[in-house]
């Protein structure tokens, strides 16, 4: 590097260092590093700014083990497939304590998805929570293989909820299983849910879910977690969580009960989504599961499947403790 260069260089980093240090952007013409706006607190520049807050821009819920201060702490190495065994973790705060005060969400304090990493053996549990910040489940897992753990919560005083996710495995012989084929509707015990739309990738999609015994619409759904379904949203690929909220709520006056659930999903990309609808009828929570793609049908991951597949798809399961 010639000298001229190198003093040119020089001079510029100065002038940026001035410019930070004076809030002078103008002392030096344009000077390329230096950004005089404060940054925001999440470290995103200006710039970033208008993107980052549009529907689908951020970074998907779930795809960390630690974010914004708070980590997800598993103290269970493994999961099994043999018989209940605890499971047990922790949310670590900003301030490296256990966390103790959370905010509840859909009537808990925390939500915690279990699925493996192929997309079957769907949980959704809700543990207890110890008085030193630990969280507590039996849990069993249908078949061997790498899991994925997701914790939703709030913790008090913060003003948004938090998804957090990290892996465990489950000791045996993983049989991988494809991702169900898209489908406009899911049977589970005699019932049938119908998806009656598209997911629209890069915003927030309507989602109207229908659902019928029998053939018969059902209009006497149950509140379950102050809503009349409960829905999560895992994308293929990554197992990004996605945010849902349900449209209305049990006793607003204005949302049925049934046969329609109405929900609103924040759809981060084109691609193929894995739906579970959590809903409850006659005193019992059932799960109704789905495939769905977002944007054209080629966005989906469409791998082709081993000569000899194997064998049948456990069902999604779905693990209650009672009082729902
Ligand atoms: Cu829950």
């Amino acid at each position: 590097m010639n000298t001229p260069l190198k003093l040119g260089l020089f001079g510029l980093s100065l002038a940026a260092v001035f410019a930070v240090a004076f809030g002078a952007g103008n002392l030096a013409g344009p000077a390329p590093a230096a950004d005089t706006r404060p940054h925001e607190p999440s470290g995103h520049g200006a710039h970033a700014e208008p993107t980052a807050s549009a529907p689908g821009a951020q970074v998907p819920g779930g795809l960390q083990v630690a974010q914004d201060g708070y980590r997800l702490h598993p103290l269970t190495a493994t999961l099994t497939t043999q018989a209940a065994q605890p499971l047990r973790f922790k949310i670590v705060g900003p301030d490296g304590a256990a966390v103790t005060d959370y905010t509840p969400t859909h009537d808990k304090d925390l939500h915690l998805i279990v699925v493996r990493r192929d997309l079957s053996g769907f949980q959704h549990v809700h543990p207890a929570l110890g008085a030193d910040g630990v969280w507590s489940i039996p849990l069993q897992v249908p078949a061997a293989g790498q899991y994925r753990l997701f914790a939703d919560f709030q913790p008090a005083g913060r003003d948004k909820p938090l998804t957090l996710g990290a892996d465990l495995p489950a000791a045996g012989n993983y049989q991988p299983l494809p991702l169900p084929v898209p489908a406009r509707t899911a049977a589970v015990d005699g019932y049938t849910v119908t998806l009656d739309d598209d997911l629209v990738p890069g915003t927030s999609s309507k989602l109207t879910l229908s659902v019928a015994k029998d053939g018969v619409p059902v209009t006497d759904l149950q509140p379950y977690l102050a809503a009349y379904g409960h829905l999560v949203a895992l994308r293929d690929g990554d197992l990004a969580y996605l945010h849902v909220h349900p449209d209305g709520s049990p006793g607003d006056g204005r949302t049925p009960a049934g046969p329609q659930i109405v929900f609103y999903a924040e759809v981060p990309s084109a691609g193929a989504y894995r739906l579970f609808l959590d809903f409850q009828h006659n005193g019992v929570v059932r799960t109704a599961a789905f495939t769905a793609v977002a944007g054209p049908a080629s966005a989906a991951s469409a791998p082709t499947p081993a000569p000899s597949a194997p064998a049948p798809t456990p069902s999604a399961t779905h693990a209650h403790e009672g009082g729902h």
